[in-house]
């Protein structure tokens, strides 16, 4: 004959287990609703491309530009970045001053292009815009010609005319390699500054 269980004992027993299921449950929702939580991402407001302010020569109304071909990156980088990822955003009306440090093993140089091209296209630069202004090589040479590793270069520019522009190496095939910084100037700057 089998042995009754008492109804009382039988309640006690699934109301305990009852509380653990909903208590098991209730902490899963918790957890989800933590992991999940918009409030998380909306405080993530610091990331994204920097913005740096820029060297300005107050004196002579100059923008001070550095550019460094670094050997730790790509062969074709400026300051690390390839393709544009950096803009530099230079006041209507400021000189342009340009200092090049050569790091990298390949010979490089830069030229400010009024560009008429989203990026560069073709091995050379005079055909996606107008050179304005060559350091570290000549208007004849810059094709095939920079400054070799280690060395540096600087170059001066005007007032130049508001517009888009690439910062970019001349030698051929260099800047279709990645080797270009867009650079904008424009009257809706008020001081000079890079993103990137
Ligand atoms: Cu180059």
């Amino acid at each position: 004959m089998r042995k009754a269980v008492s109804p009382v004992f039988s309640y006690v027993v699934a109301f305990i287990v009852a509380i653990v299921v909903l208590s098991a449950a209730i902490i899963s929702i918790l957890q989800f609703h933590m992991l999940s939580s918009p409030s998380m991402s909306n405080e993530t407001t610091t990331t994204g491309p920097s913005k740096i302010t820029l060297p300005f020569i107050s004196s002579n109304k100059t923008v001070v530009i550095s550019l460094v071909a670094l050997s730790s990156a790509t062969p074709f980088n400026f300051n690390g970045t390839s393709f544009g990822q950096m803009t530099i955003y230079v006041p209507f009306g400021d000189n342009i001053e340009i200092k090049f440090t050569n790091q990298e093993s390949l010979q490089h140089n830069v030229l400010l292009v009024m560009n008429d091209t989203p990026t560069p296209n073709a091995a050379d630069l005079a055909s996606d815009g107008k050179i304005l202004l060559y350091v570290g090589t000549s208007s004849s040479a810059y094709t095939i010609q920079g400054i070799s590793s280690g060395q540096s270069a600087i170059g001066f520019l005007n007032d130049p005319p508001q517009g888009t522009y690439w910062l970019a190496c001349g030698i051929s095939g260099h800047a279709e390699s990645g080797m270009w910084v867009n650079l904008i100037v424009s009257q809706n700057v008020s001081s000079p500054y890079v993103v990137g």
